[in-house]
This record gives structure tokens, sequence and C-alpha cells, in this order.
């Protein structure tokens, strides 16, 4: 995108009537299976505070699992009572999908009146991967917008589980209108692990990922002071938009002198480009030249955000990008921020990862 389009770009003032139906949209948080409940715990503790806006619930075929201590305000959902009898799934995908069919009705019921349903599973287990397409499902049939999120297992957990995974994973990314996925195993690889860090560690990365794009997303209908963005602009980016990859990145160095322009677009298409290749992008760096859509979060303080800044952002991000991809970006004042910037983004519209493993998989059947 040139900077002469930027007139283009789908901004909003912040207006009245926009406010009034801004108030009335709820946000339903959604852990299914054991990891996925976990990550909707985290989610809760930092969320929890807004809960007016908010509900959380965690979805197990597992009676004991759903008796974890301290999930107060977390509503627990038991599901298969008939099929599993509450003892789990036996990390059967196939249980775990008859599980959420026979519970259907308990489910429906929780997302009813939702406007957004964040869904979290860690893939490979017979509950989150079975179940989580279930939900997704069901939740688009209410007219939900369903954001997932994924993990695959790593592949020492053995081959039935990564199978499980790559269904679910496939299941996932046709009923849902936007799939984050993580790979556990790209943890491994290379030197992306350092010895003194442990598994919790590792969780705790990929919990805060699915919270942070639960706050921009939040964040970008509810405070986006300068330029706010309409829930409906982020409905229709993100309804059946594919794969997507969220991040944050946080730029100390931005340059404010005679030539900040180039610096400043350099500065942000590097870091844009380190971030594809941090440990937890599960997506190649040329996959930015097919995605369709970014949404932004761009916030600083009212003396450093000035819109030749936005600008330069814009530009920066377009090197690594394309022609045709469609902003929508919401900017907010934040002076805790001092000289630095955050930008909170969303790229959807990105290939599945994992299609010619899938493929593979079916191949062989
Ligand atoms: N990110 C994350 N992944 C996890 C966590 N716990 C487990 N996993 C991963 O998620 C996969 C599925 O595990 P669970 O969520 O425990 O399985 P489940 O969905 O409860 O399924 P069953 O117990 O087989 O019914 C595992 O193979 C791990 O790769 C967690 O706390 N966080
Ligand atoms: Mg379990």
């Amino acid at each position: 995108m040139k900077i002469s389009e930027i007139s283009k770009l789908s901004l909003r003032k912040n207006s009245s009537s926009f406010n009034n139906v801004d108030k009335r949209l709820k946000f339903g948080i959604v852990g299914v299976g054991g990891g996925g409940s976990n990550a909707v715990f985290e989610a809760w503790k930092k969320l929890g505070s807004i809960s007016s806006l908010v509900d959380f619930v965690v979805i197990n075929t597992d009676i004991q699992a759903l008796k974890k201590p301290g999930m107060k305000d977390i509503i627990k959902m038991l599901i298969g009572e008939s099929t599993t009898k509450g003892l789990g799934s036996g990390g059967k995908y196939e249980v775990g999908k008859a599980a959420a069919k026979e519970s259907s009705e308990k489910i429906r019921k929780f997302i009813q009146g939702k406007h957004v349903i964040f869904l979290s599973a860690g893939l490979g287990g017979g509950t989150g991967s079975g179940a989580a397409p279930e939900v997704a499902r069901i939740a688009k049939e209410e007219g939900v917008l369903v954001i997932s999120f994924g993990t695959l297992p790593w592949r020492f957990e053995g081959a039935e589980r990564y199978k499980n995974a790559l269904i679910s994973n496939h299941e996932l990314g046709k009923v849902s209108d936007s799939l984050i996925l993580f790979d556990n195993e790209s943890f491994l690889s290379g030197d992306k692990v350092s010895s003194n860090e442990s598994l919790s560690d590792l969780f705790k990365e990929i919990n805060d990922n699915f919270i942070r794009t639960i706050i921009t997303l939040i964040d970008l209908v509810y405070d986006s002071s300068l330029i706010n963005v309409d829930f409906n602009d982020i409905k229709s980016t993100l309804t059946n938009s594919g794969f997507a990859l969220f991040n944050s990145i946080v730029f100390r160095d931005i340059s404010l002198d005679a030539e900040r322009t180039e610096k400043n677009i350099t500065i942000i298409r590097e870091t844009f480009e380190q971030k594809f290749n941090s440990r937890l992008s599960i997506l190649k760096k040329e996959e930015l030249k097919i995605a369709k859509n970014i949404i932004l979060n761009i916030s600083g303080s009212e003396k450093i955000l000035k819109m030749v800044l936005v600008k330069e952002i814009i530009n920066g991000i377009s090197k690594i990008t394309n022609d045709k991809i469609e902003y929508i970006f919401g900017v907010s004042h934040n002076e805790f921020l001092g000289d630095k910037i955050k930008i909170s983004y969303l790229i959807t519209g990105l290939n599945d990862p994992m299609k010619i493993e899938y493929e593979k998989l079916m191949d062989k059947k």
C-alpha cells in the first residue's frame, strides 16, 4: 500500500452511536480440554476484572480436571456424561467429538448472546481435539465470531497425538473465522529454547499470546481513543479469514530527527521480519505476501504518536506484506509508554501451515 492510499484506510472517529453499540458486546473465553482450560485459567487471572464484558468457561470430559481449585467465576462444563461418564476421552479424538455432540445444547446456551468467542485447545488429546471444532461449529451457527487458538503437540508425545492434532487443526480451520496455531515442537528446534527454561515457561509464553490477542481485540473496540475501530469492521475482516498470526511489538528506537522516515520504516520492517522468525511463529515470512488483512492497534504518548509516524509504521509493514492488504487500525494514547510505541497486530488470510502434512496423513488412510 502506498502512503497516498492511507486516506482509504478504515478509520473511524469515536462516535456516540458507536459507543452505544460497543457496550452491548459480549466476549466468551472458552477452554476445551486440559491445555485449553489452563490457558483460560491464566486469562481469567488477568482479565477477570472486566468480567462484565467477558464470560469464562472450561469444557472437559474429565470431571476431575474441572475440580481444579481456584477457578472461581469460571463456568465449568462437563460434556458427554453418557459417552464418557466424566472419566475423560481416553485420548480418543472421536470420543471428544461425540461428547461435544451429546452436550451441544449446553454449549450452545453458553454461546448464545456472545459476539466473539476466543477458543483455546491443546491439540493432540481426545477432548480438546475432538470437542473444540464442535464448539466452534456451534458458535458459527449462532453467528458468533470465532477466533481459535491451537497448539500442536511435541512429536515425542507420539504419532497418535500428532495425528489427532492434524485432523483437529484441519477441522478447526474450517469452522473458525480465524485460527492461530502454535507448534510446541518449534520450541525445540535450533537454539530457540534456553537450558534453564521449564515446560511451564513455554506454556506461559503461549498462554500470554492467547491473552494478549484477547486484550488487543477488546482494546481495539473499547479503548482506541484517537481512532476507534468499529466492531463490524473487525467482524467483517475476521469472518472466514483463515489462518492468522498475532503478536505485539514495542519499538524503542523511533527516530525523530531529519532522516527519520527512512530510519523508522527500516526499523519497523526489520522488527516485523524478526518477529516472523520468532519461536512462536509457525508461519514463514513469505506468507505475509498473501496476507489479506491486518488489524493494527498502535499506542504511544501524545508527544510521539504523530500522524507521520503512523504513516511510517504502515509503510514499514507494507514493505513486507503486499499492495492489496487491507488495514484496519486503532490508535490510542498511552502516556505510560514514554518514548516507546506499541503495535499489536493480527494478520489474517494466511494458509494452513499444516496442509501438506494433513494431506499426507489422509493419503495414508
Ligand atoms: N499450551 C499448552 N499446551 C498444553 C498444556 N497441557 C497440555 N498441552 C498440550 O496439549 C495437548 C493436549 O493435551 P490436553 O489438553 O491435556 O488433552 P485433552 O484435550 O484434555 O484431551 P484428553 O485428556 O485426551 O481427553 C498435549 O498433547 C500437549 O501438547 C498447557 O498447559 N498449555
Ligand atoms: Mg484431558
